[in-house]
């Protein structure tokens, strides 16, 4: 085995979690490297991560290093590769005593704990660190952490890697192909549901999907409702928010940084826009990506967007500046 790789979680003892934490340790995420795992949660449940690290103990993983727990994410951070921040206080959840329905609610509340999360990184994690944010609203917490953290080395991404999947999942039932097939499967914009999958740009075997299909009326009925809503739709079924697909998401965007992208192929995350695409500067938008051989990050730029795309697009990103608006006293 070659060497060593510290990942920080936070939202543990969360369901995201659950399913996450022990693929990071299987020897596929990582590849043959040893993983030293550091769990982190809030202090009113942070005690029932021991119960979680009895079970990966009880697993057996050749790959797994140190586990430990904590709820002091500083401690955590100390020389930390990789932070996948799972954590954040959920929509519906009584909070303060009241209910938290709106994003602007969620926005308040999440950005505070993105401040002191951004600073620790920036303080305490690898020059080089990766961070995914998962916790909702992903996008705009990581705008807050990237700022809070001071660090322009570090890579602050927000996780749109399960909006491509779900995206890819409804074009391999539409064109009848394996979901292997479906590549170059963008993620325009913001995690929420004015994102925009571009249909258009994507590609089973070398053809266009937007040609293969040749129906915009089905792209705007069916395809963009159906990827945009799918959230709500696992959330109205099963009662609960997508957690396992959520966290193979996850998994996804790790493999995608740890290897070179194959050429002609790109994955899904959100990013700090320097301005590519005419986004504004600094705003954490969901962008083509791809791992270069050095196993740095870069966005595509020359992906061609039609009229109706760069439509679809503005309103996204339309959201995601009133979103740094409404958080601009923590940036
Ligand atoms: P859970 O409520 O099951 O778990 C969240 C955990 O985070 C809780 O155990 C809570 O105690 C912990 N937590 C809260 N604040 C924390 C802090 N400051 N430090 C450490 N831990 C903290 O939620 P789960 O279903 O696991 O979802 C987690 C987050 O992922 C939510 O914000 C959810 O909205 C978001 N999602 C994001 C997705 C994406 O594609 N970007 C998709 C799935 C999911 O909806």
């Amino acid at each position: 085995m070659n060497s060593r790789v510290k990942v920080v979680v936070t939202g543990a003892a969360g369901q995201i979690a659950y399913s996450l934490i022990p693929r990071l340790v299987d020897g596929k995420t990582f590849g043959d490297q040893i993983v030293d795992l550091v769990l982190v949660e809030i202090p009113q449940v942070v005690s029932k991560l021991e119960g979680l690290v009895m079970e990966l103990e009880d697993s057996s993983f050749p790959h797994m290093g140190n586990v430990t727990y904590t709820d002091n994410f500083s401690e955590a951070a100390k020389d930390a590769d990789w932070f996948l921040l799972v954590g954040s206080i959920p929509r519906g959840i009584i909070y303060e005593g009241k209910k938290i329905e709106e994003r602007s609610d969620l926005l308040k509340i999440n950005g505070g704990i993105f401040v002191a999360q951004g600073e620790a990184v920036g303080r305490y994690g690898k020059a080089d660190a990766k961070i995914l944010v998962v916790g909702n609203p992903a996008n705009t917490n990581a705008l807050i952490g990237k700022k809070s953290s001071g660090v322009d080395t570090q890579l602050w991404m927000a996780m749109t890697m399960l909006d491509s999947s779900r995206a890819k999942s409804v074009i391999s039932k539409k064109v009848g192909c394996s979901i292997a097939k479906v590549k170059k499967m963008i993620i325009w914009g913001n995690h929420s549901p004015t994102m925009y999958p571009d249909v258009e740009n994507a590609f089973v075997d070398n053809d266009s999907v937007g040609s293969v299909i040749n129906d915009m009326d089905w792209v705007e009925n069916n395809f963009l409702p159906t990827v945009q809503q799918r959230g709500k739709a696992v959330i109205d079924a099963r009662g609960a928010s997508s957690a396992t697909s959520a966290a193979k998401a996850a998994l996804d965007t790790i493999i995608a940084c740890e290897n070179t992208t194959e050429a002609g192929d790109c994955f899904s995350a959100a990013v700090a826009s320097d301005g590519a695409y005419g986004v504004p500067e600094g705003l954490i938008c969901g962008y083509p990506l791809m791992t270069m051989e050095d196993g740095s990050v870069e966005i595509i730029r020359d992906v061609t967007l039609s009229e109706y795309a760069k439509e679809k697009f503005a309103i996204s990103i339309a959201e995601l500046e009133s979103e740094r608006e409404a958080v601009k006293h923590l940036l």
